[in-house]
């Protein structure tokens, strides 16, 4: 539960500071930045709980709460069907989970069923970067 505290952090430190949400400024993408998922693939059928292994090039991981040029930290989006707004903190939720310790993999334990998993990568801040750094969405049955 790591990341749900630093979170709260990072929430309680917009608070008090004064910025308003909508006035965020994304930080920016680095050229050529790209998220992926390394594992599972697109369309294969895995059983729970499953193992997602996150990749991201020409960029790096910091934990949130880190402001470091070039760098972010994972979110994944579970059964999303809209990117979350930009210029806004991602949500925090059990379909949008944070890896703001700089975890590059999770163990999911998802409903047997059709699901869709997306990587989108956020600032210090949780706010996506500009233009935002998100994997193709896949699809994966859980048996
Ligand atoms: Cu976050």
């Amino acid at each position: 539960m790591k990341y749900k505290v630093l979170f709260a952090i990072a929430v309680a430190f917009v608070a008090v500071s004064g910025f308003s949400f909508a006035g965020l400024t994304p930080a920016q993408a680095p050229e050529g930045a790209r998220a992926y998922i390394i594992s599972p693939s697109d369309g294969a059928t895995v059983s729970s709980p499953v193992t997602v292994v996150f990749g991201l090039q020409n960029m790096g991981v910091s934990p949130a709460g880190v402001e470091r040029d070039a760098t972010g930290h994972h979110h994944l989006l579970i059964d999303v069907d809209a990117m979350p707004p930009a210029g806004q903190p991602i949500p925090a939720d059990d379909r949008h989970r944070h890896f703001g310790g700089g975890q590059t993999q999770v163990e999911l334990d998802l409903a047997p069923g059709t699901h869709t998993l997306q990587l989108l990568l956020g600032d210090h801040l949780h706010v996506p970067h500009n233009p935002p750094v998100a994997s193709e969405k896949i699809t994966i049955i859980v048996e």
